[in-house]
């Protein structure tokens, strides 16, 4: 699999390269900048994507209606792409050459590499997902199509300022190379408000106010191992020509309205969990979303087939969650009103080509949309949505008389008594209308249909199924760790990049001691690197032999980032109370590193940010505690600082409260780079413990079985606190003020939260993971036992690639043989 030597495509390369660079250069003020270097390599690059796209679109085009796998349309309010180019440059086999050309410019391809921004354009996991799953479309040959907005601003950019958290906006087109393939000739109206008139013969027919314009912006991700490619296709609002009139009155605010109209519409990608954030905004993006992209799909069957009969038969339809969910209805509304087929036909179709992934369970994400807003907005989806409701209570009728109370509980509108204005439910819509809905692993789907959809999968069984998470291997292992990829390369061949499962080989070769040496060795010299960013963000000098505990994800409750400082306190403490060590031991130093955003809304999570800096302040000041212990919060988390993170941990904190966490996907990425987990029974964690074997995992807390029953029978945090005397310390530390300066207030709510309710049980939980913690070191403090059973995590990981993902989404989901 290794690239040979000057190919064409080399030759091209080096070519476009020169043209672009000498034109950037002599266009900038500053001559031969690091900026101009990126921007020519990304165009270089383009000019063999654009070729690699053309013909993948002919090859998937020629492939008629036999197929059996439909073209596959991913529908996602989020991307969560990070850096493109060094991706782009390994796929293309292009980094040797670049990196030649470069040198002869006195250039390093490392500093070039560096400039390029982030595409942020999504909130975490979801997001993250959707990214990798374009990698494994290509790397599969996936005819496909992903969905989304060109946002202007992805999400902010977190800045803290005296140990707290501000948002500021990420402008991260402002450096962006040019990567897009703009789709001038591509144009879609999307109308919004206005109202659905009848005409003679009784068609309806909708008369929007306001008619904005979507344009169509590629991203290309290219195979690593094939000449294929896969299509972002953002789209974004352009401005309706000025009004004249009122310009020529000199109202400039009026005649510029449509303008301001059409581009807030991608002023900015909505934090996930800050409520009623700009509602009405959201909404329209979704609908922008969903109406330009099956105006896009629809456009091209026709061009393909000529007909739209089979038209469910060719296409998937997928809802990244139900931010897309308006899909059915919008579908729908073409079928019916543009192409004038009949209800039933345009029914059957639409339910053969949606498909719906949830991806929480927590009731707060159930997407709900006034009636009233829909009325203002998208007045035909709303008759439309009532008429696809209609049908369905009046099917569940005739299936279950007389159950008024389901029907209540099902209706795709929540009639809102009490007082409370009448909503439309998005789940509910996207439940209806898909041939397959899925959980995005083992426990979440059961729980998913044991709780949140319950009445649903008691209606439609057949509909539900699992399908796990994974993430990319060449992103995540290849080019965030060259080093322990070039040792996999040695031992078990390079094939895993293409095909995970064969990191299994590496079982039997775990217990080799020359083997674990050189994994150490790798490990050391990804904390070098890591301790490298840590010292120039933070100028905080780590102990690069120190264990390596790592958590960073979204900060959520639910995803108890308050746990791990519950532990860090009490270890702090600890050392404090026995510097030397207990039971003839001496501490094994730990550098605990925490990164993640909390929406600018979710106070209680900027709430956790801030004692995380307060903590961190007290102990990386105590010279009792030297390098015993040091706690890292590293600011503005992002795809790029998790490609450096990983590669560094010695041990990944996946501590969800059971049942709370759908899958995780960083609890993958930390695992095929060789760290060892502590973790609840919780999301994908299970099936990475029943890969490896579960004692190659740390293992701790209740289950989620166990906390749904504490939970009924009455939970009291308060006893969990009385009990555990090195509990109440930390409590008390807290309370107290030692890690706010003597201010008893600031964290006093948090504190009153976990006294009271501890929704999210930490109290429960809390002396397991501090005993499970200890375990840790114990292991950690054996070099060769730990090297060796970090090499058993990575031979388990196998499972958790995107490409099992989506061979499996394919079997399930998209292949023509699942619509029977
Ligand atoms: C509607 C709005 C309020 C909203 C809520 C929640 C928007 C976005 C979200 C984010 C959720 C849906 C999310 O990111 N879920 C994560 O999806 C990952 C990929 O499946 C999982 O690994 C992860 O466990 C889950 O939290």
């Amino acid at each position: 699999m290794k690239s040979s030597a000057l190919t064409p495509e080399d030759k091209a390369l080096r070519g476009a390269f020169e043209s672009a660079y000498e034109r950037e250069i002599s266009q900038s003020s500053h001559g031969a900048t690091l900026q101009a270097a990126l921007h020519a390599a990304a165009i270089a690059c383009r000019e063999t994507l654009a070729r690699r796209w053309a013909a993948t679109q002919q090859a998937d085009a020629a492939r008629g209606d036999t197929a059996p796998v439909r073209r596959v349309h991913y529908l996602s309010m989020e991307f969560l792409m990070g850096r493109a180019l060094s991706n782009a440059l390994a796929a293309l086999k292009l980094t040797a050459p670049l990196e030649a050309k470069l040198a002869e410019q006195g250039l390093a391809l490392g500093d070039v590499l560096e400039r390029e921004p982030d595409a942020a354009l999504g909130n975490g996991g979801l997001g993250r997902l959707a990214a990798c799953f374009l990698d494994s479309f290509a790397e599969l040959e996936l005819p496909s199509f992903g969905y989304g907005l060109r946002y202007r601003y992805g999400t902010f950019a977190q800045v803290i300022s005296q140990g707290r958290q501000l948002e500021q906006p990420d402008d991260w087109t402002r450096h962006a190379p040019d990567w897009e393939l703009p789709r001038h000739d591509l144009r879609y109206h999307v109308g919004f408000g206005g109202r659905v008139e009848v005409d003679a013969s009784g068609v309806r027919r909708w008369q929007p106010a306001e008619r904005i314009e979507a344009e169509a912006f590629d991203f290309v991700v290219p195979a690593h191992y094939s000449q294929r490619v896969s299509t972002l296709r953002q789209w974004q609002a352009t401005a309706a020509p000025i009004a004249f009139k009122p310009f020529c009155e000199g109202d400039y605010t009026r005649a510029a309205r449509h303008q301001v109209l059409a581009d807030s519409i991608n002023w900015v990608l909505y934090p996930d969990d800050s409520t009623d954030a700009g509602r009405e905004l959201r909404l329209k993006q979704e609908a922008f979303l969903v109406s330009a992209s099956l105006q896009d799909l629809v456009a091209r069957h026709l061009r393909e087939f000529g007909s739209l009969h089979n038209l469910g038969k060719s296409n998937a339809i997928h809802l990244n969650d139900t931010h897309p969910a308006l899909a059915p209805a919008e579908l729908m509304r073409l079928l019916l009103d543009e192409h004038g087929l009949g209800w039933d036909e345009a029914w059957k179709i639409t339910r053969q080509a949606v498909a719906y992934t949830n991806h929480t369970l927590m009731p707060e994400a159930l997407e709900t949309w006034p009636v009233r807003m829909f009325e203002h907005l998208l007045p035909r989806h709303l008759e439309i949505i009532y008429e696809i409701n209609q049908r369905f209570l009046d099917e569940l009728q005739a299936r279950f008389p007389g159950d008024d109370a389901l029907a209540a509980r099902v209706s795709l509108i929540d009639e809102g008594h009490h007082g409370s204005e009448r909503r439309v439910r998005m789940a509910s819509l996207a439940l209806v209308a898909s041939h397959r809905v899925n959980g995005v692993a083992a426990l979440h789907s059961e729980l998913m249909v044991q709780t949140i959809f319950a009445d649903y999968a008691r209606i439609w069984p057949e509909r539900f199924h699992n399908v796990t998470n994974g993430v990319t291997p060449r992103r995540w292992l290849q080019q965030a760790n060259p080093a322990l990829s070039a040792l996999l390369d040695s031992r078990i061949g390079d094939g895993w990049r293409k095909n995970l499962a064969e990191l299994g080989e590496l079982a039997p070769l775990a217990a080799n001691r020359e083997l674990g040496e050189e994994f150490l060795a790798v490990k050391h010299a990804n904390k070098e690197r890591l301790a490298a960013v840590i010292r120039r963000e933070l100028g905080l000098n780590v102990n690069v032999d120190s264990l390596f505990d790592i958590q960073i994800k979204r900060i959520h409750e639910y995803k108890r980032q308050l746990l791990n400082l519950l532990h860090v306190i009490s270890r702090y403490q600890a050392i404090r109370d026995n510097p030397e060590g207990v039971n003839g031991a001496s501490w094994v130093p730990r550098t605990v590193v925490i990164a993640g955003k909390a929406a600018s809304a979710y106070q209680t999570a900027k709430s956790i940010v801030r004692l995380a800096h307060d903590v961190a302040r007290v102990i990386n000041s105590d010279p009792r505690v030297g390098d015993k212990l040091k706690l890292v919060f590293l600011p503005n988390y992002s795809v790029t600082l998790a490609e450096n993170i990983i590669p560094a941990a010695d041990l990944s904190e996946q501590i969800s409260t059971a049942g709370t966490e759908a899958s995780g996907t960083g609890n993958m990425k930390f695992g095929m780079n060789g760290a060892l987990t502590i973790g609840t029974w919780d999301g994908a964690n299970i099936e990475m413990a029943e890969a490896m074997g579960v004692e190659n995992m740390f293992v701790f807390g209740l289950r989620a079985d166990a906390v749904a029953k504490i939970k009924q029978l009455g939970y009291d945090p308060r006893l969990y606190v009385e009990e555990n005397r090195q509990l109440k310390r930390v409590i008390d530390a807290i309370s107290a003020g030692v890690f706010s300066n003597g201010d008893t207030e600031r964290y006093r709510s948090l504190v009153d939260s976990l006294l009271g309710r501890d929704v999210y049980l930490l109290m429960a939980d809390f002396a397991d993971y501090v005993a499970t913690q200890a375990k840790v070191d114990q292991l950690f403090a054996d070099r060769a036992a730990w090297a060796e059973r970090a090499l058993r995590n990575i031979a388990g990981m196998g499972p958790f690639s995107s490409d099992r993902t989506i061979a499996e989404y394919v079997d399930r989901v998209w292949s023509v043989k699942s619509l029977n």
